[in-house]
């Protein structure tokens, strides 16, 4: 059985920006692919949809979207639930919900009314199975639950494999071993607490595609059809879908075609002018629109760190100037964190203050020395004299003695 599997394609996703066609056009690029490469089923793990209350131009998009699959050849797959066979036009496509379309008992989700439409089976803790000839694959899944507690859902769900069958799990969480923090809010699942005995594990979710062979079993993520938060991985790796023929289990990646290109990029300064960045960020942005292949214009992510030169803060750095040059020709995300030298010299002060036992005067006038030593003050200033008149409170003669130097 030839079985396809397309995840997270986010209808409606940037709907009020230019990048409004972007999901339709490329999940209709994913369906299309499917039907090609003679597909006999359709999984789709999860994020059909951008929100749980899509527009209704959202629905507009879905409906022409899953008319690909409905007006297809009529597949040969059987589709049984509880050894009762469900009726369906062209191929047969099975979902979860995502993190996206989750709403809680007492409310419909958007994949509730697509199968009340006769375009999916909606799936949620339970399973159906697939038959064609002699081949029986059984499709379970969980949708998608808040991370937290994504791990008691899996235990109390507890699937089981059933006999005679390959045997397909559909999931969409984070999954530990994938993100770069261990955090309890992100994720709560392990490969180790994967299910045992299943063929194959499939996980929407995370965006960027991946396979990984574990200890009693294998994990899939297809990863998403369009680039929604321009993560450093995503730009390492094209979207597409994933075709499994589940009497080898051999996979294939096929890449979505005309996808838009996203390039990454984390740029570091030390004691920099803005000058000196924006110059840095033009030849980037440069670079990269010469590397874009694709027909539609990249997205671009450029995050700015390090350190400004003395006296600056970020609000001196106006990134503006050079990405207005560049409207038109890609979508950006630039952002700009930059740690002042001021502030970290600061700390260093009182971590010193911290370790010597100096008297507060003289810390003064070593400060003092220091700010002095980073203005047009020549070396013969008499910063004693200075610092004393100072802590004198004489302001009218600390002021004439500046005022003659
Ligand atoms: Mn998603």
């Amino acid at each position: 059985m030839k079985i396809a599997i397309i995840s997270d394609t986010h209808l409606g996703f940037s709907n009020k920006t230019e990048r409004k066609e972007e999901a339709l056009n490329n999940a209709l690029n994913a369906f299309a692919l499917a039907i090609e490469n003679n597909a006999e089923l359709i999984l789709l793990p999860g994020d059909i949809f951008d929100s749980k209350i899509p527009l209704i131009e959202t629905w507009f998009d879905s409906f022409e979207l899953f008319r690909l699959t409905k007006n297809a050849k009529k597949s040969e797959v059987r589709i049984l639930k509880e050894g009762k066979e469900l009726f369906f036009r062209g191929i047969p496509v099975i979902a979860i919900h995502g993190t996206h379309e989750l709403r809680s008992r007492d409310f419909k989700n958007p994949l509730e009314v697509l199968e009340s439409a006769g375009f999916i089976f909606y799936i949620h803790a339970n399973y159906l199975t697939a038959e064609k000839d002699n081949e029986k694959v059984a499709v379970h899944g969980m949708g998608g639950v808040p991370e937290k507690k994504a791990l008691d859902v899996l235990k109390l769900y507890n699937p089981n494999p059933i006999p005679l069958a390959k045997n397909f799990l559909l999931l969409h969480q984070s999954i530990k071993e994938f993100l770069p923090t261990q955090d309890e809010m992100a994720a709560t699942i392990s490969i180790s607490n994967l299910p045992k005995g299943f063929d194959l594990i499939i996980n929407g979710h995370l965006h960027w595609h991946a396979e990984k062979a574990f200890d009693g079993g294998k994990l899939l993520m297809p990863g998403s059809t369009i680039t929604t938060q321009m993560k450093k991985l995503e730009s390492e790796k094209q979207k597409g879908i994933v075709l499994i023929d589940s009497e080898s289990m051999n996979t294939f990646f096929i890449p979505l075609k005309n996808q838009r290109n996203l390039f990454y990029e984390k740029i570091s300064f030390i004691e920099a002018t803005p000058a000196q960045i924006l110059e840095r960020l033009e030849t980037k942005i440069d670079v990269f629109l010469a590397q874009n292949r694709a027909d539609l214009i990249p997205l671009i992510r450029i995050k700015l760190t390090g350190t400004l030169a003395k006296g600056l803060t970020q609000s001196d750095v106006d990134l503006n100037k050079v990405l207005s040059e560049f409207q038109g020709k890609a979508i950006f995300s630039v952002n700009k964190d930059f740690s002042s030298v001021e502030f970290k010299r600061r700390i260093q002060e009182l971590r010193d203050l911290h370790k010597t036992k100096k008297s507060v005067s003289a810390l003064g006038i070593e400060m003092l020395e220091k700010n002095l030593s980073e203005t047009s003050f020549d070396k013969n200033f008499d910063i004693q004299r200075f610092f004393e008149l100072l802590a004198d409170e004489d302001i009218d003669k600390s002021i004439e003695f500046l005022l003659e130097k």
